[in-house]
């Protein structure tokens, strides 16, 4: 990167939705001109027309749209940019694009592909923050091959153990070895699943923390050697390993021990040179010790609530930096300003295992009002398109304590009009009103333990509608003093059809 500073005039955006539309807004506000590039399938989203200048680069699915480094690469010649965005996802953690970019003297948002290559295999990873500070789970230093190593390390950290993909992270490659008896098959298994995956076989061993926290640190870098925290996520409420729920600060970290994980995480950093936005996740058990997992090397899909509790713009200070500015604040200068909480709104049933929804957004209108914000991609009519992820919106609310923040969030879904497709909203309703989650006591088990389908009121409003119909009808033909009385929990039709 050089030295020099080069101010970007316009940018690129290679993504789609939501953040290509968030990373827009920043760019305009800085005078910025944009070019959004996008599939077939997406002709009419909102992003494209936002942009400046839009490009079609192909047919809907991404391995012929959105991730052809080729098309990007001659879109950015052709129309004279100066830098692109990643966005999350698709080619934002992808090391040859970042190199094909700099080859054809376009600025990459984003850190080295050093960095990425480093922290995009998890024993690369561990292997470079070792010595840095920074606390690590009990486990194999390198790949493991051998049975006879891997039993001498499980008796050492003690059982249960957990084989983890060095290509893999997310969660992907996981599996937990109970016993001694089972090492042999979990291990021979875990090899052959990480070679069908990952195209590589590398797996490492690590003690098995039970009912743990997902707490990710934000941090931030130039490229003059400045390196800060921007406080951490609590992530603990997902599915699969995919996020619904996210929210800053988290509920259980003392000053003191941010202070430790936020400078473990400038460490994680520090050791691949960091530039740009990124995020350091760790485990946090139940006493309170943390562990590094892994850095995403990207703006991440829940970065809202850190702008939310430190007045950044994340997309700004990733554009500064990469024209070669200095961060404009030290450590010292920020300050958390109350409580921010992002659920995911995905075109996915939680009634029905969360099945991917398809349909059309025949209603939809998001709620509004002090303390609200959503990043949505989509307008009322538009169909959600099958080829890319479901998430429709990103739902956040901001308060000045996390009691204020839960009751927005609380109010801020009931507003939110959504007919056409089934999504996560009353998920996440129920999460809001749940004992474990309002009292911050909750790890990454929570949907196992406290979910099941039949707990979400209005599972199914239309099916509801109609019992409630068919029920007052029967009443009214038996006893007429009934024929008014609302659904048995106290849903008025009106209210079950408006979602
Ligand atoms: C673990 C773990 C328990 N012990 N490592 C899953 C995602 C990946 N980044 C790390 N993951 C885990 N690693 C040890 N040694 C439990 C998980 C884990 C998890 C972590 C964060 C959020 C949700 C999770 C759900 C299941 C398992």
């Amino acid at each position: 990167m050089a030295k020099k500073n080069r101010k970007i005039q316009k940018l690129l955006v290679a993504n789609r939705g939501e953040i290509a539309l968030r990373v827009m807004r920043s760019a305009r506000e800085m005078g910025i001109k944009t070019v959004a590039v996008f599939s077939e399938a997406d002709r009419i989203a909102p992003f494209v027309r936002f942009a400046d200048e839009a490009v079609c680069i192909g047919p809907a699915p991404s391995k012929e749209s959105y991730l052809v480094i080729e098309k990007l690469v001659k879109v950015c010649t052709d129309f004279k940019v100066d830098a692109v965005h990643p966005g999350y996802g698709f080619l934002s953690e992808n090391g040859a694009f970042c190199t094909a970019l700099e080859q054809a003297g376009v600025i990459f948002i984003g850190p080295t592909p050093n960095a990425m290559k480093v922290m995009g295999d998890k024993l690369a990873a561990k292997e470079a923050v070792k010595g840095h500070g920074v606390p690590l789970v009990p486990g194999t230093e390198g790949a493991v091959n051998g049975l006879e190593v891997a039993m001498s390390v499980a008796k050492t950290i003690t059982f249960p153990i957990l084989i983890k993909a060095a290509a893999g992270g997310g969660g992907k490659g996981m599996r937990i070895v109970e016993k001694e008896s089972e090492l042999k098959e979990g291990l021979e298994r875990a090899i052959s699943e990480a070679q069908n995956a990952f195209g590589d076989g590398s797996v490492f061993i690590e003690k098995y923390v039970a009912g743990p926290r997902h707490i990710e640190v934000q941090i931030m870098a130039d490229t003059h050697g400045n390196t800060c925290y921007l406080f951490e996520r609590e992530c603990s409420i997902q599915r699969r390993h995919q996020k619904v729920v996210e929210e800053a600060p988290s509920a259980v970290l003392t000053p003191e021990l941010r202070k430790r994980m936020g400078e473990a995480a400038v460490s994680v950093a520090k050791s691949v040179d960091y530039r740009g936005a990124g995020t350091v996740e760790f485990l946090l058990d139940e006493k309170m010790n943390f562990y590094f997992m892994e850095m995403n090397t990207r703006l991440q899909v829940e970065h809202p609530v850190t702008e939310m509790i430190t007045g950044l713009d994340l997309v700004k200070l990733q554009i500064r930096v990469a024209e070669g500015e200095k961060l404009p604040f030290t450590q010292d200068e920020l300050k958390i300003n109350g409580h921010a909480i992002e659920i995911r709104v995905y075109a996915e049933d939680p009634a029905n295992n969360f099945l991917p929804d398809i349909g059309t957004l025949t209603t939809y209108r998001p709620p509004q009002g002090p303390g609200v914000r959503v990043d949505d991609g989509f307008e009322e009519g538009m169909t959600i398109p099958i080829h890319y992820d479901p998430m429709i919106a990103k739902l956040i609310t901001h308060g000045a304590t996390r009691e204020e923040a839960i009751t927005r969030m609380e109010r801020a879904i009931d507003d939110y009009a959504i007919s056409g497709v089934e999504t996560t909203l009353t998920f996440c309703r129920f999460v809001m009103g749940h004992q474990s989650f309002r009292s911050g006591a909750y790890d990454t088990h929570f949907v196992r333990d406290h979910f099941a389908p039949e707990m979400l009121e209005g599972a199914d409003p239309e099916e509801q509608l109609v019992a409630a119909l068919v029920a007052a009808h029967l009443l009214q033909d038996r006893s007429p003093e009934h024929a008014e009385r609302p659904s048995a929990n106290g849903t008025s039709a009106w209210k079950l059809k408006r979602r």
